[in-house]
C-alpha cells in the first residue's frame, strides 16, 4: 500500500529493542523486550502517579523508615509495588531486589525462563517529591549465572556491573524520558502522554568530551577527602571556569552530565565512609550508561563496573562524567 506520508512512524522502546536486537544480536528470542516493556508500563505508572500527587492525597511520608533509613514517603511504596508487580508477571524474572526492601524477591525458582534479575531503585530522590523537584527511577538488569547453584540468590545478586546486560533510568520531570543501553550505545525516548507511549527522542547519545558543570554537595565540604577539597578550590579559579549545578536527585544530575558533559561527584564523607549512593542499583546502572555514551564512573580507586559488590545495599563513592572532568577530580584527590 502507498504510504500517504501524513502518519509519523512511531519508534518505541519495545520496536527499538526489538530492531537493535535484530541488527546486533540475530539470534535474541524477544524475551529481552518483553522484559523492558515490563519497565516502561511501570514507569508509565508512576509518572501518572508523579504527576497528579498533590491531587491524590499521596504525598508525604508514611511514617515507615527503609533498609536504607530514610523516611518512606508514600510515592515510594507505590513505586516500589508498580515495578514489583509489572515485572513479576513478566515470566522471565527470576529475582527482583529493590533500594526499598530489605531482601530480594525470589519471583521464579530457577527455570529458562527465569534468567533475568532485576535491581532497581524504584524513586530515587524521593524527598524532592513534595517540592516538585525531577525525581527518577534506576534500574539495572542481570542474567543469572547458569553456573551458580539457583538457591545461592546472593551470588546471582552480586554481580560486578560489567556483568549487566541492561540498565536505564528514568527521569520524572518537565518531560519523562526513559534512557537505557543493552551495550550498542544510549537510546533515549520521551513519554507521550497523548498516546501513551514512549517514543525514540535520541539515538546514540554521546556524553561531552568535557563540560562547564560540576555537581556536589559543598554543604559536606569540611567532611570530604582533601583531594576532593582541593578540586573544589580549583572550581573557583578564574582558569577553571566552573559553574555547580547540584538537583539533590541522583537522575536529574546525572541526566544533565549526559547531555551536557561534566561531572557529578559523591564522595565518601565522614558521616558516610563509603559514599552514600548505592552500588548496584544507582552507580553501577549509571556507570554502564555513562561508558556506553564514552563517559566515565569510578569510585575513586577503580571503575565502578568492575567492583565486586559483597552486599545487596552496598554503598559506593562516585565520580561519574565526562572522562577529562572525572579524570580531573582524580588528578587532584589522588594526589
Ligand atoms: P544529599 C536522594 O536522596 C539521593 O539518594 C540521590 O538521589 C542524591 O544524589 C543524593 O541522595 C543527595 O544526597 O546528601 O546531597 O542530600
Amino acid at each position: 500500500m502507498e504510504k500517504s506520508g501524513r502518519v509519523e512512524p512511531i519508534r518505541n522502546v519495545e520496536q527499538h529493542v526489538m530492531e537493535r536486537q535484530r541488527a546486533y544480536h540475530p539470534n535474541a528470542t524477544g524475551e529481552f523486550s518483553w522484559l523492558l516493556s515490563g519497565i516502561t508500563l511501570a514507569t508509565k505508572v508512576i509518572a501518572d502517579h508523579v504527576r497528579r500527587a498533590g491531587l491524590r492525597d499521596i504525598l508525604g511520608g508514611t511514617g515507615a523508615v527503609n533498609v536504607q533509613g530514610e523516611l518512606v514517603q508514600q510515592l515510594d511504596v507505590i513505586a516500589n509495588e508498580t515495578i514489583l508487580a509489572c515485572l513479576g508477571y513478566r515470566g522471565n524474572v527470576g529475582i527482583m531486589a529493590s533500594e526499598e526492601d530489605d531482601e530480594p524477591h525470589i519471583i521464579k525458582d530457577f527455570d529458562d525462563h527465569s534468567k533475568y534479575i532485576i535491581l532497581f531503585d524504584p524513586l530515587d530522590g524521593s524527598s524532592n517529591i513534595d517540592v516538585n523537584v525531577s525525581i527518577g527511577t534506576i534500574f539495572a538488569i542481570l542474567q543469572r549465572r547458569p553456573e551458580i547453584e539457583a538457591g545461592q540468590v546472593m551470588d546471582h545478586i552480586l554481580q560486578p556491573g560489567f556483568r549487566q546486560v541492561a540498565a536505564g533510568y528514568v527521569v520524572y520531570s518537565s518531560s519523562t524520558v526513559l534512557a537505557y543501553t543493552t551495550g550498542d550505545g544510549v537510546h533515549m525516548f520521551t513519554l507521550d502522554p497523548s498516546i501513551g507511549a514512549y517514543r525514540l527522542s535520541r539515538e546514540n547519545v554521546r556524553m561531552p568530551a568535557k563540560g562547564d558543570t560540576y555537581s556536589i554537595n559543598e554543604a559536606y565540604r569540611a567532611q570530604f577527602p582533601d583531594g576532593i577539597q582541593a578540586y573544589l578550590d580549583w572550581t573557583k579559579t578564574k582558569e577553571a571556569g566552573r559553574s555547580l549545578r547540584y538537583v539533590g536527585s541522583l537522575v536529574a544530575d546525572f541526566h544533565r552530565t549526559l547531555l551536557r558533559g561534566g561531572v557529578f561527584i559523591y564522595p565518601p564523607t565522614k558521616k558516610a565512609p563509603d559514599g552514600k549512593l548505592r552500588l548496584l542499583y544507582e552507580a553501577n546502572p549509571l556507570a554502564f550508561i555513562a561508558e556506553q555514551a564514552g563517559g566515565a564512573a569510578t569510585d575513586g580507586r577503580q571503575r565502578i563496573l568492575e567492583k565486586t559488590p559483597k552486599a545487596l545495599h552496598e554503598r559506593t563513592p562516585l565520580v561519574i562524567g565526562s572522562k577529562a572532568d572525572v579524570d580531573r577530580v582524580l588528578s587532584f584527590w589522588k594526589s
